[in-house]
């Protein structure tokens, strides 16, 4: 239903790594500030949200909405984030965090999510302060509800399986949902609007048109939550996740960032302006009116203008940044040590190779480059072939090694880092680790129909640093978690049932697939490649870590 592309582009990657790293330093130079925990809270938050509407609020005929807000607090000029697309918009909004640091965007939108390890959406955390209280989010994209909402949270969504209603149906369900539940925490999503953009363009007649239907959704489920009572002490809010430019957007016109932000309901800022307000924020005004505590993690804060001598102040700088600061160098005296491995997990190392000395099994071209320790394998152009065979009989894998991309590979596609099979299918038999655009992407394949892929989106810092990644298969629990820099970021199922289906009969390949000659080569050096025949424990892993320590710098 919606754009898939990312839109991604070199100006605004760039812009916005500079911007995150500008943020950074004057966050850590301005302090943190402690977040307020409401006195008064609402019953119940209900959201609006219309994909792509912009600030072309204020210019369409919109009735509804000039009813709900007119008298609350407004503004046309919050910013999305970049890129100015829907899986880093609503991502920001449900976590609290810019939509790129928590690894959202429009390719992993498609995918399954379980709760990631590092953050929580506002659904999950409402569901943790009210354990009886009713969530739901209904929107017609179906990415929203499958790949941005943990799926695990215990909200109810709709839909829940993929279709993709047209927003008469989504009210529809909403109002009879509502015949039976009093929710805390309500999103209604309207996608429509998106499509009319790319299909007619931003503000074209027919982008105006569907605006002012979508202004009369809102305002059917509006009368039906006044009718109920529900309106009283609850906060509503109008969300947006970017505008557009053209028949498009993803970049950094005003067009495409400015975007519409409302609130409404007892003790708002009567026809109040809100200041500064980024779409990160609205996870923190949200569970500011539901009296939660905000997480450390969360970038946003409450914007001033909403509440009466509430919010304001700087952002946080984003906790993945602070934990997650890259590998910049290397002693250079410390070329040539040996991993220290304790001697609990030293039996469990099945491969270890630190491209010092001879490398055996290299193929390709056969270079090394500088690694983060001596010498590493040089990706571009060279593989390792190395002798090892998973068996059916460990109890797991784990796989770790450091890497340092310059960058992801100008031939497209998914360059490899470790994999036991032909990388042409994601259903062969085995497993494959990967860079998928600024990805890592984890999958096992059935060697039938059945494969299962994990993403975690790379911070934007992350190009010409050193970066540890770590991936453990585990047999016992049936799960694939994945470690990038020694934090667990990423967790799946594996494939139900088939639980030694994944495991292959080839020897384990680096920086290519098993044929040799898949068309894809990794921008990037490899060091320290070990290989372990058990699921490791976070104790283990955190081990791995300090063993580490000495010999990196940040
Ligand atoms: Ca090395």
């Amino acid at each position: 239903m919606k754009e898939k592309t990312t839109g991604r582009t070199g100006s605004a990657w760039g812009l916005f790594a500079m911007a995150l790293l500008l943020a950074v330093l004057m966050t850590i130079t301005a302090g943190r500030a402690g977040a307020e925990v409401n006195p008064q809270p609402y019953d119940r938050v209900i959201i609006f949200g219309l994909d792509g509407a912009g600030a072309k609020i204020q210019e369409g005929k919109t009735p509804n909405f000039d009813r709900i807000f007119g008298d609350g607090a407004i503004t046309y000029e919050a910013r999305a984030p970049l890129p100015t697309v829907s899986a880093p918009g609503w991502g920001a909004m449900l976590y609290g965090v810019s939509g790129i640091v928590n690894g959202m965007d429009n390719d992993f939108a498609g995918k399954f999510h379980k709760s990631n390890k590092l953050y929580d959406s506002i659904f999950k955390l409402t569901k943790e302060a009210y354990p009886d209280a009713k969530a739901a989010s209904f929107a017609n994209w179906w990415d929203l509800n499958w790949g941005l909402i943990e799926r695990d949270c215990g909200i109810y969504l709709y839909p829940d399986k993929q279709i993709e209603p047209p927003k008469e149906d989504i009210t529809k369900k909403v109002i009879d949902w509502l015949e039976k539940n009093d929710p805390k925490l309500l999103f209604v999503y309207y996608g429509e609007l998106d499509e009319v953009l790319h299909s007619k363009g931003f503000g074209s007649k027919e982008y105006m048109e569907e605006m002012t239907q979508e202004d009369e959704q809102i305002g059917l489920v509006y009368d039906e939550l006044q009718k109920r009572g529900l309106l009283e002490n609850s906060l509503i809010l109008f969300v947006t996740d970017h505008g557009g430019d053209k028949k498009s957007h993803g970049g950094d016109t005003d067009g495409e960032t400015k975007i519409t932000f409302a609130a409404a309901g007892p003790r708002v800022e009567k026809q109040g302006t809100v200041e500064d307000v980024e779409i990160q924020d609205v996870a923190a005004i949200v569970l500011y009116a539901l009296g939660i505590e905000q997480p450390e993690n969360q970038m946003g804060r409450v914007p001033k203008g909403i509440f009466p001598g509430v919010g304001g102040g700087e952002r946080k700088a984003s906790l993945l940044t602070e934990r997650y600061s890259h590998f910049s160098g290397i002693r250079s005296a410390e070329t040539g040590r040996e991993l220290t491995i304790p001697v609990s997990m030293a039996s469990k190392v099945v491969y270890y190779e630190d491209f010092d000395g001879e490398v055996k099994g290299l193929n390709g071209k056969k270079e090394l480059a500088a690694g983060l320790t001596g010498k590493g394998l040089n990706m571009r152009n060279s593989f390792l072939k190395t002798d090892i065979k998973q068996n059916a009989k460990w109890p797991g894998m784990s796989i770790g090694f450091w890497f340092r991309d310059e960058g992801y590979s100008s031939s497209g596609g998914d360059a490899v880092f470790v994999t036991d099979k032909k990388w042409t299918k994601g259903q062969f038999k085995g497993f494959m680790i990967a860079l998928f655009d600024d990805a890592i992407q984890v999958n096992i394949g059935s060697g039938q129909a059945y494969r299962k892929d994990l993403f975690w989106n790379l911070p934007p810092d992350y190009r010409g640093k050193w970066v540890h990644c770590l991936t453990v298969f585990d047999q016992k629990t049936q799960t694939v978690r994945l470690y990038c820099d020694f934090v667990l970021v990423a967790e799946a199922d594996m494939i139900p049932n088939k639980a030694s289906n994944w495991v292959p009969a080839k020897e384990i390949f680096v920086g290519q697939d098993t044929s040799g000659k898949y068309s894809c080569w990794m921008n990037a050096e490899m060091d320290d490649l070990i290989i372990f025949n058990e699921a490791l424990t976070p104790e283990e892993i955190e081990q791995i870590r300090a063993g580490y320590e000495p010999y990196i710098t940040q």
